[in-house]
């Protein structure tokens, strides 16, 4: 789907009003068929990661996560929000499967972020059908004026972030559920308190959350956040950027235009000066994340 730009123009409204918006059918139904078989094969080769935690590591050398997140339609919402240049430092499936799907409890985005200045955008992609039954995004509107709290942590209850918020001095009854369907996209500000119930219904519950920056906003730590991958755009003035990884069968699924993916990522590559990997192995890195969640240290860069 093409957004025009008064249909952007009114996006970028209630986004600046409530702190998210919703768009619908932005992706057509072959592409979340091939993201499903993408969180199928994840799921796979990790089994014993629960699929909440399919985060942005094990998808470094993953091609077919490179062309979802750099999406022209996805990419032409961020757009709107964050202007023409473009990285991405983040992108997570957050799979809750049927019967036990782990809530996401109240917090910022912008919370758990080392950001320069925080200007932010999430996005995030209904994989699955997403509504109350199965523990869908709910919103407080309004928020994203609020200064960022701090992140307590929680392991009173099963929770993907192991970590809160004090919600206290918000009234939790306006809190509004984003209902989508396959293909639709919420984005929110980094600001906004938002979060999800357990998924206790018959039906999983799967959205791919990106996190956007413009280039001249710095990551300053990158201990946790990888290097991020240029999206579109001018590349950021000491940023590094990874290169976009080649078609590789072993790392990704098949993918529509798989054929033709090494010349476009060649392309895009030839654009900057992209900085190597680092060595960790991805589910090891992965595994450090959630610690950092359980040991409330997100924020600290560590001495390593
Ligand atoms: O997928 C969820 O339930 C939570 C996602 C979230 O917190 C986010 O997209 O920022
Ligand atoms: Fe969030």
């Amino acid at each position: 789907m093409t957004l025009s730009d008064g249909e952007l123009q009114d996006i970028i409204e209630r986004y600046n009003c409530d702190g998210f918006a919703i768009l619908r059918g932005v992706l057509d139904a072959d592409l979340i068929d091939e993201a499903c078989r993408h969180v199928a094969w994840l799921c796979e080769q990790y089994p014993d990661l629960r699929p909440e935690h399919l985060h942005h590591p094990l998808m470094r050398d993953d091609a077919f996560w490179v062309r979802l997140v750099t999406d022209a339609r996805l990419l032409n919402i961020a757009r709107a929000v964050l202007g023409p240049d473009l990285a991405c430092f983040t992108a997570h499936y957050i799979c809750k499967p049927a019967h036990d799907g782990h809530a996401v409890l109240w917090h910022q985005d912008g919370a758990y972020w080392n950001l320069e200045p925080m200007n932010a955008l999430t996005l995030w992609v209904a994989i699955d059908r997403s509504g109350p039954d199965n523990g869908c995004l709910r919103m407080l509107p309004g928020t994203h004026r609020q200064p960022l709290l701090p992140i307590l942590p929680r392991n009173d209850v099963p929770n993907m972030l192991a970590s809160s918020m004090d919600v206290g001095a918000f009234d939790l009854a306006n809190a509004v559920e984003i209902h989508l369907e396959p293909g639709d996209v919420s984005i929110h500000h980094s600001h906004i308190v938002h979060g999800s119930e357990a998924n206790t219904s018959a039906y999983r519950r799967c959205g791919l959350d990106i996190g956007y920056i413009p280039t001249s906003t710095m990551i300053s730590n990158e201990a946790l956040y990888l290097d991020p991958i240029l999206a579109c755009g001018r590349p950021g003035p000491s940023q590094r950027y990874r290169p976009w990884p080649g078609f590789d069968e072993g790392k990704t699924i098949a993918f529509r235009g798989h054929e033709t993916w090494n010349e476009r990522a060649a392309r895009h590559n030839a654009g900057f000066e992209p900085v190597a990997h680092r060595d960790e192995d991805p589910l090891h890195m992965t595994y450090r994340m959630m610690r950092r969640l359980t040991e409330g240290t997100v924020k600290t860069i560590p001495a390593e």
